[in-house]
């Protein structure tokens, strides 16, 4: 049976304007940095599996699995009250104590996992992450079998990527750190993260080394006309309309439930996607703009805001040359980071402070889909 241990620790964030942020988070090590979002979690349909919390923290800490039947020591998990006031929603474990949640997938798909203890608090203070459950044919070396909800079901994709929102109100870090009250009234984001990362770290690798506690990046790569999963999740506690440039998303499931009734195939194609408070959607993205095949590699427009660069001329994304996989001369003045000729589109909030680091333009929760002329195979897998 497939185990693993989370450790809830306290650590600093980095935000691109320089500042530091005092956050609770999940490890995967006692003697390991505390990480926002949490270690991602893959489980397997029909699977039991059992997650240990081990709790670092000054303050009883618990996991809640929104769509799983868990239970602790073999019985259903349970509201926990003390001195008949409700201290957490699920059974929790004691500072520096162990409790181990057990529970058997039952659907494939896209999942949160939470604090279910203060959770108005540890929450927003980073105590979530992302779990994927695997359909219970999964084979990724097949390709019918390589899909998100099982084979025959729409849902296979080339490469899949994670995409986690949520916001930092520094407000209430700083209180958290310092032992002072907080009102939860005056709940005031200044970050917009996904994967923990405000933008323009979102664009950087996963695990480069000086972002320690945040591991994860966000860019989303592929090929041209490959199927790419996109797994979002709405972990912070504002909603967030998320939408990729360059093709409409294909929703094919909610809440880790497929959108199909029978035969009937519900999915449905979508500009912008409201991302809800604990909500999960898997989404299929490929990009075919404009006709373009390997065999058709005909220009696409020239560059613009919509597919090529943005903001002003110094923060452009253009290689140069309207055709994929090619590099030209650049206006005199711009500095462009097209490493080879790949074509790059937003993918952003639509709520435009959600795209600024404390009110400066460009940031927050904005990341770029870059279309390769070719990228290696271990590139866009869940791990
Ligand atoms: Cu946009």
């Amino acid at each position: 049976m497939p185990e693993i241990n989370l450790w809830a620790k306290d650590g600093y964030l980095s935000t691109p304007d320089g500042n530091s942020i005092y956050f609770w988070g999940f490890a995967k090590s006692a003697a390991g940095p505390a990480q926002l979002p949490g270690p991602n979690i893959i489980a397997r349909q029909g699977e039991t599996i059992t997650v240990n919390l081990h709790n670092m923290l000054a303050e009883p800490v618990s996991i809640a699995f929104p769509g799983q039947q868990v239970t602790v020591e073999g019985q259903p998990v349970q509201p926990q009250y003390k001195n008949n006031r409700l201290l957490s929603f699920v059974n929790y474990a004691e500072p520096g104590g162990t409790v181990a949640y057990t529970f058997t997938p039952s659907h494939p798909g896209t999942y949160l996992y939470e604090s279910g203890t203060n959770p108005y608090q540890q929450v927003p203070m980073g105590l979530y992450g992302g779990m994927v459950v695997r359909p219970a044919d999964y084979n990724p070396d097949v390709p019918e079998y390589k899909t998100a909800y099982g084979a025959g079901t729409d849902t296979g994709f080339d490469r899949e990527y994670l995409l986690i929102t949520g916001e930092i109100d520094p407000d209430l870090h700083q209180a958290v750190e310092n032992g002072k009250p907080y009102r939860v009234s005056k709940y005031v984001p200044r970050y917009w993260t996904l994967n923990g990362r405000c933008a323009p770290d979102t664009m950087l690798m996963d695990h480069v080394d000086y972002l320690p506690h945040q591991p994860y990046g966000a860019m989303i790569m592929g090929l041209p006309g490959e199927k790419i999963l996109l797994r979002y999740i709405g972990a912070g506690i504002d909603n967030h309309p998320l939408h990729p440039h360059g093709a409409h998303t294909r929703v094919v499931a909610v809440d880790g439930r497929l959108l199909r009734n029978g035969n009937a195939d519900l999915s449905y194609k979508r500009f912008t996607v409201l991302v809800g408070v604990g909500q999960t959607y898997d989404q299929i993205y490929q990009w075919d703009g404009l006709g373009y095949t390997p065999g058709n590699p005909i220009p696409t427009v020239l560059p613009n805001l919509r597919n090529m660069g943005v903001g002003d001329a110094g923060w452009t994304m253009w290689s140069g040359s309207p055709y994929l996989g090619v590099k030209g001369d650049i206006p005199v003045g711009v500095v462009s980071y097209n490493e080879m000729g790949e074509y790059y589109f937003m993918l952003h909030s639509h709520e435009e402070l959600q795209i600024t680091n404390w009110g400066e333009f460009p940031g927050g929760m904005m990341t770029m889909v870059a279309i390769y002329p070719s990228l290696a195979p271990d590139i866009g897998v869940i791990g």
